[in-house]
């Protein structure tokens, strides 16, 4: 079975193919901008996007991440996109001097599916880093560190971020629902893919 990933953004495209090939999901990639409505909620953000999506496309994935700072509730969040392209990490590392540096990962996936709209959360709770770390990923991953984990996202291959990322939780719920919903052919084939794997 088959999905559109509809984002601009190559590095989510890269962790969603991969999340749910094990589910028998294959991921095109749509890289087209959508209208990202101003609103202080991801999940209202994802919807709006897959809303903006033309019906003629019956399997659609769409999904709104950001980051959260305690110390700045709601900071950057909605907005981390915007202020990663104008500022990068520098502001936030200066922001966090002597606060707290506790920080989440939130991601809300927004599927339509035949007809059907669901959404999928994913959350990783951890710190922000004294200075940037790592080669891998993309966007905050060089300053954020995973809780319980010594190093940052970017200093982790794929397949480790994706066992705990943000993302990681929401596609794989996204995934476990497109097989079921599915139906027994499809779980056959991803079970084979999953054999082929091993
Ligand atoms: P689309 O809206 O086109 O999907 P985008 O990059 O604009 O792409 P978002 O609006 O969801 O996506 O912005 C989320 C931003 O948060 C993203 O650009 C990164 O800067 C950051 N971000 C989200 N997930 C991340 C992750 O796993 N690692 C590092 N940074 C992440």
């Amino acid at each position: 079975m088959d999905v559109a990933f509809v984002s601009t953004n190559e590095g989510k495209f890269r962790e969603v193919a991969s999340l749910l090939a094990p589910f028998g999901v294959r991921v095109r990639w749509s890289p087209r901008t959508l209208p990202e409505l101003q609103a202080d909620r991801l999940a209202t953000v994802a919807r709006a996007k897959l809303a903006a999506v033309p019906a003629s496309s019956r399997r659609v994935l769409v999904e709104d991440s950001g980051l959260f700072l305690e110390a700045f509730p709601g900071f950057p969040g909605v907005y981390s996109a915007p202020v990663y392209a104008l500022l990068g990490f520098g502001p936030i590392l200066r922001l966090l001097r002597g606060r707290t540096r506790a920080a989440a990962f939130r991601t809300v996936a927004a599927l339509r599916w035949d007809g059907t709209v669901r959404l999928f959360y994913g959350e990783v709770r951890g710190r922000i880093a004294l200075g940037p770390r790592g080669a891998h990923g993309f966007g905050y991953d060089p300053i954020f560190l995973p809780e319980g984990a010594a190093r940052t996202f970017a200093e982790m291959g794929p397949a480790e971020k994706d066992a705990i990322s943000h993302r990681g939780q929401a596609i794989r719920r996204a995934g476990a629902w497109m097989r079921r919903r599915a139906g027994p052919r499809a779980r056959a084939v991803a079970r084979r893919s999953d054999r082929e794997q091993m």
